[in-house]
């Protein structure tokens, strides 16, 4: 029985430096952490909420057009556009991070969606119109 004695001193390890991240947080900006702020000169932004929501939830683009991912809350978000062939992964963000990526998919009606698993299921899909 080593496994129970080997994960003792990772448990400790996580405990510090969830503490160790919470502490920094706190003395960098008070009370709450600052908004991401979307990328500059993208043409449209779309925000992904803890609430497993995007916001807005119907968007269009221009072909090649840039699109932000804005990552609001503490969870993780992915924007990927599902076509009839694949699905194309425009951008990805951490917890209060903001990305970007250009819309490469033909010109088309498509839904967009966040793969993580559980978040698309829980409501984060939207439409995208491609023009
Ligand atoms: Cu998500």
């Amino acid at each position: 029985m080593t496994s129970r004695s080997a994960f003792r001193p990772l448990a400790r390890l996580a405990l510090v430096a969830v503490l160790g991240l919470g502490g920094t947080a706190a003395a960098c900006s008070g009370d709450q952490a600052a908004p991401p702020q979307p990328p500059p000169g993208v043409e449209a932004v779309v925000t992904g909420t803890n609430a497993f929501e995007f916001v807005p939830a119907d968007v269009e683009v221009d072909e090649g057009d840039r699109l932000g991912l804005v990552c609001e809350g503490s969870l993780p978000h992915n924007l990927l556009i599902e076509t009839p062939t694949e699905d194309v992964v425009v951008a990805e963000c951490g917890g209060l991070e903001a990305a970007e990526g250009v819309v490469e998919v033909p010109p088309g009606d498509y839904e967009f969606f966040c793969n993580i698993p559980g978040h698309r299921e829980a409501g984060m899909v939207g439409t995208i119109v491609v023009n």
